[in-house]
């Protein structure tokens, strides 16, 4: 009995102090990467820089609303995080995918699928390459370079400052990364010094163009892709503005903005049910809409009940606010 019970502690202390987020082992040793990158820089960056990244992550999700969600989770609504959440939830994104175009075994090609995107998009593998050379070299300061596949399923190349990525909803050119230049100086200090363009030439030579086909292959069928596109949902957009103002106010007792704005909350609403839904599978889809009707009949009843009642109390309305309000978060989290 006595070692059943320690048996339990022990795998119930496992579970608490299982990290949401681990450093991913390299496919190679450090100095397998030679020479195009040195030992000494990989050990540094993967053990050192993404490790800290993956540390302060883990510290900064606990507690918060993003505590058990995943990455792509994390990064998609990265507009509501901490800076410490942003700037390392991209860290840890950006370089386990990094780590995962690099190969020191030379010269894969693309797949011929994505050989057919890239020559639609650039002409040849070529430009593609002095492209992404040239949102490398222009990045000022520390950042990233990419290739992604965007909104509207086509290649495009994209570069951002410090740890963002193109899939936080922070970032003008969104999209999912399949090939992501890391041109922060930690990167190539040691060898390069300050000769980035240097660095940036070795990279092609151990991109794993296997892989990054792969990655391919599963952007143009990546929820996270879906995701993306449902923040162009202007309807939901239109109706959040006028519940927020009104709600927010209204928890601060100034109740003058939502009997104002009653009917046009409803209206929204009304618009919002309406809409077209840019959203993932048939079954959310059923659940969204649930609960755009049950969103739309608390407007359409909070509205009848302030236009009917000459002297309305503050309580009802609040409570009847509050009800439209949890509704709303409700097509918020399944959208999450
Ligand atoms: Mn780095």
């Amino acid at each position: 009995m006595k070692y059943v019970i320690v048996l339990l502690l022990s795998s119930i202390q496992i579970v608490l102090f299982a990290q949401q987020f681990s450093l991913p082992n390299l496919k190679f040793t450090y100095a397998e990467y030679e020479p195009f990158i040195d030992m000494k820089t990989m050990e540094i960056h993967h053990s050192k820089h993404h490790q800290g990244y993956v540390t302060n992550l883990n510290k900064a999700v606990a507690g918060s609303p993003f505590e058990n969600k995943s990455i792509s989770k994390v990064l998609l609504n990265v507009s509501n995080a901490s800076d410490a959440i942003r700037n390392n939830a991209g860290g840890h994104y950006n370089h386990t995918l990094f780590w995962e175009i690099l190969t020191p075994k030379t010269s894969s090609q693309p797949s011929e699928l994505l050989l057919k995107s890239i020559e639609e998009t650039f002409g040849k593998l070529d430009s593609l390459k002095t492209k992404l050379n040239q949102a490398a070299m222009s990045r000022f300061g520390s950042g990233w370079a990419w290739l992604i596949v965007n909104e509207e399923g086509k290649l495009q190349v994209t570069s951002t400052g410090n740890q963002d990525n193109p899939i936080m909803d922070v970032v003008a050119e969104r999209g999912v990364p399949i090939l992501g230049i890391d041109v922060w100086e930690h990167a190539y200090y040691l060898k390069h010094q300050n000769k980035r363009n240097d660095y940036i030439y070795a990279i092609w030579s151990i991109l794993d163009w296997g892989v990054i086909s792969q990655k391919y292959e599963d952007a143009l069928k990546d929820t996270v892709l879906i995701s993306i596109k449902s923040d162009n949902w202007p309807e939901l957009k239109a109706f959040h503005k006028v519940m927020s103002n009104t709600f927010h106010a209204a928890e601060k007792k100034d109740f003058t903005q939502i009997m104002d704005r009653h009917q046009e909350l409803m209206i929204k609403a009304f618009l919002l049910k309406n809409s077209e839904i840019p959203v993932l599978t048939i079954d959310e889809r059923v659940l969204i809409v649930k609960s755009l009707e049950k969103l739309e009949k608390q407007s359409m009843e909070l509205n009848s009940f302030i236009s009917a009642n000459k002297k309305v109390t503050n309580g009802v309305i609040m409570k009847k606010l509050t009800a439209i309000h949890a509704s709303f978060h409700e097509v918020i989290n399944r959208l999450l």
